[in-house]
């Protein structure tokens, strides 16, 4: 007879389940950098006007806020809430033209998603690089620049791979340099690696050189209290249509001060000014999407998750990367979506009433499936 368990361990996986994302914050000098990173940390990193010398980067791993979370941890009062994280980095500003440094290329390239943070508001008082404040030249501006960077460490390893291909003509050596220059003719158009479809054999060996036009990029532009309207309306600064890339936008100032209240004054102020959820909400909306990452949740003996997953993760490749054991031993996953089991008020309820599905191992899973997986122990 198959016994039954659940072993809750957080692994890392390019395709399944999803350790840690880590959205890295970068952009020009005086952009609202550490602002916002305050505001989706809840770090209390002071702020200034002027540069005081060199600054290390900010880093913060937080929860992923998640209301569904919440509810099903009600349900179960006893057992512990856990949810999925997301690291933060705040990236001291780069001058113009700076990306293509190693120094800044170094933590961009470990990011697996990019935050742009891009000057929207006038302030005299903080200095800014350019004549005028113009968000849609500084998107630009760090697209082109991206584009560079990755262009320069192609030409780079293309240069080395055709020394080392007039001694020895690898296989290998001969399909990353055709890869190479395919990237090489796409970014020399000014298009991003991100544009290119590859195959999964090419993304394998092109994985290490962390292009970082192939990954996510989420601009959010720090608008002037004057024009906190255009928070629901980004694209009348900046459109993008570009797949992986997208604009939001959200005014630091006000909203510091608006979390520096308590209560129902929060609410008061947050209506006055029109806005109906704070930064954190939407960037973690925008970018789970970006990240094509869905959530799933697990109710264990102890404890209740929350789940990062790849959209189209199987059953068996959510299994696996939870716990080996289960991936081996699986036999078949209870599914039912985190609403239906909290109308149902508890699983034996949900099993009598027939709500919960027994799917296999190619089941895919779907954003908000709570799943229990049924496996046999070796
Ligand atoms: N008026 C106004 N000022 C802001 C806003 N956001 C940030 N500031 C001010 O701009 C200054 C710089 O803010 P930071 O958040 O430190 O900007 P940063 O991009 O991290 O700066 P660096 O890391 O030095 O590049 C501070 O004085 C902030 O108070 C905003 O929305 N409106
Ligand atoms: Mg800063």
């Amino acid at each position: 007879m198959a016994s039954q368990f659940i072993g809750w361990y957080l692994m890392g996986c390019p395709h399944g389940i999803i350790r840690i994302m880590n959205f890295t914050l970068f952009g020009y000098p005086k952009t609202g950098k550490t602002t916002l990173f305050n505001l989706l940390t809840g770090a209390r990193i002071e702020v200034k006007s002027y540069d005081q010398g060199k600054k290390e980067p900010n880093a913060r791993t937080c929860p992923v806020p998640d209301e569904r979370l919440d509810k099903l941890s009600q349900l179960f009062p006893e057992k512990e809430k856990i949810s999925a994280q997301m690291d933060y980095i705040d990236l001291a500003g780069v001058s113009y033209g700076g990306i293509k440094n190693e120094s800044y290329l170094d933590y961009l390239r470990k990011a697996d998603g990019l935050t742009h943070v891009v000057r929207g508001f006038e302030n005299i008082e903080v200095p800014h690089h350019r004549e005028k404040i113009d968000a849609a030249f500084d998107i630009k501006s760090i697209e082109e620049e991206i584009i560079l960077a990755d262009l320069l460490s192609v030409e780079n390893r293309l240069g080395r791979l055709e020394k080392e291909l007039e001694k020895t003509k690898s296989p290998e050596g001969i399909k990353e340099k055709e890869i190479l220059e395919r990237i090489k003719e796409t970014l020399e158009k000014g298009v991003s690696v991100r544009q290119l479809s590859l195959k999964p054999a090419e993304e394998k060996i092109i994985r290490n050189f962390a292009f970082l036009s192939q990954k996510p990029l989420l601009h959010m532009i720090n608008v002037d209290e004057q024009d906190i309207m255009l928070i629901k309306e980004p694209e009348k600064i900046y459109s993008s249509e570009e797949k992986g890339t997208c604009v939001l936008a959200f005014c630091g100032k006000i909203e510091s001060e608006i979390l520096e209240l308590e209560g129902e004054d929060r609410n008061t102020f947050m209506k006055e000014y029109g806005l109906e959820e704070f930064s954190i909400s939407r960037f973690l909306k925008s970018s789970y999407k970006l990240m094509d990452v869905i959530t799933f949740f697990t109710v264990g003996k102890e404890e209740v998750k929350s789940w990062a997953l790849k959209r189209n993760s199987t059953a068996l490749q959510a299994a696996g990367k939870i716990h080996t054991d289960i991936e081996k031993g699986f036999i078949r996953a209870e599914v039912i979506q985190w609403d239906a089991l909290l109308a149902q008020g508890s699983f034996q309820e949900a099993r009598k009433t027939g709500s919960i599905r027994l799917e296999g191992k190619e089941y895919l899973v779907q954003d908000g499936d709570v799943l229990y997986f049924r496996h046999s122990q070796s």
